[in-house]
């Protein structure tokens, strides 16, 4: 059930969480067995790992291994707990997951980067320890999203992912245990709107078990508005107005807090509270506005990557990277190619920046195998569902993107475009996913990011254009020059044909740490800052582009493949261990003047 991780578990009067990060039993299941050896009663002959952790990070054994894995912890669950609903909620399980507590499944999810909830009350033991087994693997595969093993797939690489980032597997962030009331509330959703200095909150309250009544309250500006909702079949809306509205923008991210309680407010059977923004999102036929404003997007493609940590993340991590991207000026990144750790949009909330929030749709195409196209669709569906579920209650998010470089042919390489027929019906499973996330969200931009060479009719979609592009790098290597011509025309082409905002979501160079030339050639820093020079001067001299993202904050593990040198793709203006090269200092120039 989707809905049970619309809200991160919090601990208050009546909540409660046990984080269980910390050292878990590991074992390999390269010929899955492990089920008929029935592991899940425990584990022996095992190892330790980090959860949070990426298998591929911690042990150079299974770096490229992607195979089945088993995971086990022990835990008491506190008594207090007892007559309570109690779930396990698992952050990310790169690809599938499968779970047993004291022996018993309690479940079964595909999917990652986005969180996943069981029930769990009626398997648990009290009083003794419990033990938690979850199994998990990473295979490759055309029906999975983001695809892999894909024949004539743009990327000979290895392992055989459909994208360059590196396939990192486990239980990449946490894995928490959470209990809640009997009767909760199961999912807030905030829709900020103003007018004139009114704010207009729409607050939408979901619930579980029996529940006739609830109450919102906003707190801000030394001031508390309360409004009284009604629960009806398991929903309610609250309509509150603030007057003199302090308005989330990056330059003053100003906060409200939103507390919901259930029932009788003096003795609430249900308490939820989540920090919110008010602000709205829009455009015109050339900018992005915010609060009727125009904004600039300057900032980065980013990924979830760091020496051994692999694709999981740390609080100190996300710290240092804001920092960077302030040290730089920047004010916004897209979460490419996945949803992130969700600190990230929290911070984002508290410090001004703006997300565009990315599915795991990357290396998609909708043409090929009909069975295989079909089972992406369903993963993409649950995808969005998930993401929308997650976030967006984050001002910070100001877009959604659908999908990274999605496409009608399989590959990059296979100019030869598929039949008239074939196009019309890839663009035709192409719009569900829009008509999708349009349905849930219609407070937010939707966007998704455009390949070299690819569809150029699927914009008509999009509020705003978005493309990656490296002329000057994969086409007319070492002539920045002409990479720069080729976008500026292919930009004011776009612009005539759609008359909508335009911004270039990737661009860049691989630049080797310390490698430089006097007149610049590819691989130096000379090049990388020339080349983000060239592309942000011919930004600069179209009113209608609204943004700009380098490709990418920072170096980043690649599968091994001959365009990635090193097994990296070191197109970051920060190396990976977070030093900048001169590309960073050149855009602190540009976008702080310092
Ligand atoms: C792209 C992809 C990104 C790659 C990048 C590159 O277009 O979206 O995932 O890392 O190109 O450097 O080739």
């Amino acid at each position: 059930k989707p809905k049970d991780i619309a809200l991160a578990p919090i601990q208050n009067n009546v909540r409660n969480v046990l984080d269980l990060s910390g050292m878990w039993k590991f074992k390999k299941d390269s010929a899955n067995i492990g089920e008929q050896q029935a592991y899940y009663n425990g584990l022996t002959n095992c190892r330790t790992i980090s959860v949070p952790g990426s298998w591929n990070a911690q042990f150079d054994d299974m770096r490229d291994y992607l195979d089945w894995v088993w995971y086990e912890t022990d835990t008491y669950i506190p008594s207090s707990w007892k007559d309570q609903n109690i779930f396990i909620r698992v952050n990310d399980a790169t690809y599938s997951a499968k779970i047993w507590i004291n022996g018993k499944p309690v479940g079964y999810h595909e999917g990652c980067h986005v969180p996943f909830a069981f029930d769990i009350a009626n398997v648990i033991k009290w009083d003794q320890s419990n033990k938690i087994v979850i199994k998990v693997e990473n295979q490759l595969s055309p029906s999975r999203v983001p695809t892999g093993n894909v024949k004539g797939g743009s990327l000979a690489s290895n392992p055989a992912a459909n994208y360059d980032f590196f396939p990192y597997s486990g239980l990449n962030r946490s894995v928490v245990l959470y209990s809640l009331p009997k009767t909760y509330i199961q999912d807030i959703t905030v829709k900020p709107n103003y007018e004139g200095t009114t704010g207009l909150l729409d607050v939408i309250v979901e619930t579980k078990g029996k529940a006739t009544k609830a109450t919102v309250t906003i707190s801000g500006q030394g001031k508390e508005i309360t409004v009284p909702v009604k629960i009806q079949n398991n929903k309610g809306i609250a309509k509150v107005k603030i007057p003199n509205v302090r308005l989330w923008c990056p330059e003053d991210p100003y906060l409200y807090m939103l507390s919901v309680s259930l029932g009788e407010k003096s003795n609430p059977k249900d308490i939820y509270s989540l920090k919110t923004g008010v602000r709205t999102v829009s455009t015109n036929a050339k900018q992005i506005l915010l609060n009727g404003k125009p904004v600039y997007l300057k900032g980065f493609g980013r990924h979830e990557d760091f020496p051994v940590l692999g694709r999981s993340s740390s609080n100190s991590l996300i710290v240092k990277d804001f920092e960077l991207m302030k040290w730089t000026g920047a004010n916004s990144f897209r979460t490419a190619h996945y949803p992130y750790d969700e600190e990230n949009y929290n911070l984002a909330d508290r410090e001004g920046f703006m997300i565009i929030g990315e599915t795991p749709g990357v290396g998609l195409y909708f043409s090929g195998d009909s069975a295989e196209l079909k089972a992406r669709q369903t993963i993409m569906k649950q995808y969005i569902e998930e993401m929308y579920l997650r976030d967006k209650n984050h001002p910070s998010v100001i877009m959604w993107c659908v999908a990274n470089e999605p496409n009608d042919k399989v590959a990059l390489g296979q100019m030869s475009a598929s039949s008239k027929e074939d196009k019309a019906k890839a663009e035709a499973e192409f719009e569900k996913l829009f008509t999708q996330i349009r349905s849930l969200d219609d407070t937010r931009l939707i966007m998704y990011v455009g390949v070299m060479m690819g569809p150029i009719n699927w914009f008509k979609l999009t509020d705003v254009i978005a493309i990656n592009r490296y002329w000057g790098w994969y086409t007319s290597p070492g002539s920045i020059e002409q990479g720069a011509n080729t976008l500026s025309k292919e930009l004011d082409r776009l612009y005539r044909k759609f008359k909508k905002p335009c911004m270039v979501t990737e661009f860049g160079a691989d630049t080797y740490a310390g490698f430089n030339a006097v007149t610049p050639e590819m691989f130096t820093e000379e090049y990388q800052k020339e080349f983000i020079k060239a592309y942000l001067d011919v930004a600069d001299s179209k009113d209608f582009v609204t943004g700009m993202h380098v490709w990418n904050f920072a170096d980043f593990k690649t599968s091994q493949s001959m365009i990635r040198f090193g097994g990296y793709n070191l197109k970051g203006v920060f190396t990976r261990d977070r030093r900048p090269k001169m590309a960073a200092h050149y855009l602190r120039s540009v976008w702080k003047g310092q």
